[in-house]
């Protein structure tokens, strides 16, 4: 009835006035964040030798323990079969290859890399990020598989009862602009997270988790993994995929993950030195944003509504995020000295994008140990107007909770600059 009366502006106020008024009003912004430069013996770090020595190795270890869950070291044999391959897709620009990578002998384990490389006669720099959808929605192209998968999506005509139907085909494609980044000259490969873990609570065992069970153990303890720390596995045995591809350029690999999955690209990019530049789309708390500002979503609205994303030590610092031993400009850091790019939408008041403006920018202070240049200062940018040209960048695009071509479009630049 609303909307019948309001139109156009008015409509987009009303929005964002609802979205504002799901959030606190008032960032907290009396709060003390953890020292990057000061290991938690009280060691000052002065030298990039010194913060990879001492510092990173421990704060690495923390967001194992207290926030995501330790990702298990053992290495399991991989095996990868070429499903379906074609040489002349997008009116002959690009290649599009299927590959399934399995995690286990009896080929009960394995996920689906859809894979879109430029035809450009030599190896090509790709974006690898995982999708919501599943690998067929990200494009209307019919020679993508689609999914036999679960989905959260449930109802309607292109996810019935959970499940995928042809109607997915291409509904999440204004995400991945797969024609603009093969006209940049850059592969994109993309597997739907449910292949990994199912995004549900009760799902931990439907997914791959239990291929590393110790002695009857039925799930992981309270400081291993949750199901963030399982797809951000996914995206590392992908990228062990990327590393045997010819037509790859393996050195310039970008992780790129929206919303939960941008908590995802974080995570994996710093655990894996091998992706070359990390993106976070809208990641939100948990993600790029600083949890002590308890502005928007906080640890306990996190925790409650998605119980199975972290670990269950977690769970301990519900209403207590100044005494968390971490906080999320230290998730950045780890990247160092490699590049990283958090954008932020201006409607996703929920993901806080000052705290993840604010995250970026406190990160610089390891760059700067590298020689290298972050974010000008602590004001956010207005909207449309990214900053860093340094190895730190960011955006504040005008609209919602999304990743659009607007992103891709900066990401695409940033990575001109820092990957080419
Ligand atoms: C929301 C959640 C956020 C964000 C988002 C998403 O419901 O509160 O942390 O991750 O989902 O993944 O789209």
């Amino acid at each position: 009835m609303l909307s019948k009366i309001i139109t156009g502006t008015a409509l987009s106020i009303a929005v964002a006035f609802a979205s504002a008024a799901q959030t606190k009003e008032i960032p907290d912004t009396s709060y003390q964040l953890p020292p990057l430069l000061m290991t938690r013996s009280g060691k000052a770090i002065h030298t990039a030798a010194d913060w990879e020595k001492w510092r990173r190795p421990e704060i690495l270890a923390m967001f194992g323990q207290y926030v995501y869950g330790k990702t298990p070291a053992k290495k399991i044999p991989l095996h990868f079969v070429t499903i379906s391959i074609n040489p002349a897709v997008l009116n002959g620009a690009a290649t599009r290859k299927q590959v399934r990578v399995y995690f286990s002998k009896d080929e009960k384990y394995y996920m689906d890399i859809l894979l879109y490389l430029p035809n450009i006669n030599k190896p090509a720099p790709v974006f690898l990020g995982l999708n919501f959808g599943g690998n067929q929605a990200i494009h209307a192209d019919t020679g993508i598989l689609i999914s036999k998968r679960w989905f959260r999506y449930g109802e309607g005509a292109a996810y019935t009862d959970h499940y995928a139907t042809e109607a997915s085909r291409g509904t999440q494609s204004a995400d991945w602009p797969v024609e603009e980044i093969i006209k940049r000259g850059y592969g994109l490969a993309t597997i739907y997270y449910g292949d990994l873990q199912p995004d549900s609570s009760n799902s931990v065992n439907a997914g791959i988790a239990p291929l590393f069970y110790k002695n009857g153990q039925t799930k992981p303890a309270p400081g291993e993994w949750g199901a963030i720390g399982v797809w951000a596995w996914g995206l590392s045995r992908a990228m062990d995929y990327l590393e045997t591809d010819p037509a790859v350029d393996a050195k310039k690999v970008a992780v790129i993950g929206h919303s939960r999955l941008g908590k995802t690209a974080l995570w994996a990019g710093a655990q894996d030195k091998r992706f070359a530049f990390v993106i976070s789309n809208d990641s939100g708390e948990g993600g790029a944003a600083i949890t002590r500002r308890k502005y928007g979503e906080t640890i306990t609205k996190i925790n409650k509504a998605f119980p199975h994303w972290f670990c269950d030590n977690y769970k301990a610092y519900n209403d207590r995020e100044d005494e968390l031993p971490v906080d999320f400009h230290e998730l950045i850091a780890l990247i160092a000295p490699r590049p990283v790019y958090v954008a932020s939408a201006s409607e996703d008041q929920w993901a806080d994008p000052t705290g993840e403006y604010l995250s970026a920018w406190h990160a610089g202070e390891v760059y700067k140990l590298y020689g290298l240049t972050g974010l000008p200062g602590p004001v956010p940018p207005p909207v449309s107007r990214p900053v860093g040209n340094g190895s730190i960048g960011y955006h504040l695009r005008e609209g919602g909770h999304a990743m659009r071509l607007y992103d891709w479009q900066q990401y695409l630049d940033f990575a001109d600059r820092v990957l080419r």
